[in-house]
């Protein structure tokens, strides 16, 4: 099934907020099967917002997603990808959504606690600067007998 990289972002960690996001990706029905505290550095945001390099915030976000260590994670689900930017909302928190993680917990364009990928591309280069394969996981979800339908777990 298809695999979404998730951040916490420093924040989501300030403010408590780790366990609720998780707890909703849970309740969603998608499968945790990677998960760790990491401080990122310059090399490693340089590759991750690449496309904003060149956009005047740059720096401040370089700065911000420094500020803390992360929590970074994999999820996996059916279409995960399109399924968690739905519980993410979208990127200014004040215009996010209700009942987004965004539109319930953030108001800022910056500040908005949450990273989630926005392409399988995206979500394998994002999985690769991150993790290595044994740090992410293969195991059976008991759940996904209740989640999907025989034809969706084909
Ligand atoms: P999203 O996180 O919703 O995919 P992107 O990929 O466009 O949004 O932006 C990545 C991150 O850059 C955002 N989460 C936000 O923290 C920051 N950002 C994007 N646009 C702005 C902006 N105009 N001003 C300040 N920060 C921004």
């Amino acid at each position: 099934m298809e695999q979404s990289v998730v951040l916490v972002k420093p924040d989501g960690l300030q403010r408590g907020l780790i366990g609720e996001i998780i707890s909703r990706f849970e309740r969603k029905g998608l499968k945790l099967v990677a998960i760790k505290m990491v401080n990122l550095d310059d090399e490693v945001l340089d590759q991750w917002y690449g496309h904003h390099k060149e956009k005047p915030f740059f720096p401040k976000l370089k700065g911000f997603m420094m500020q803390t260590p992360i929590i970074a994670m994999v999820w996996e689900g059916l279409d995960s990808i399109d399924t968690i930017r739905k519980l993410v909302g979208v990127t200014k928190g004040r215009e996010a959504e209700g009942g987004s993680v965004r539109g319930d917990f953030a108001m800022s364009m910056s500040n908005n606690l949450i990273h989630a990928s926005d392409s399988p591309e995206s979500a394998s280069k994002e999985k690769g600067l991150l993790f290595t394969d044994e740090e992410v996981f293969e195991y059976v979800s008991a759940l996904d007998m209740l989640v999907y339908s025989e034809e969706e777990r084909e």
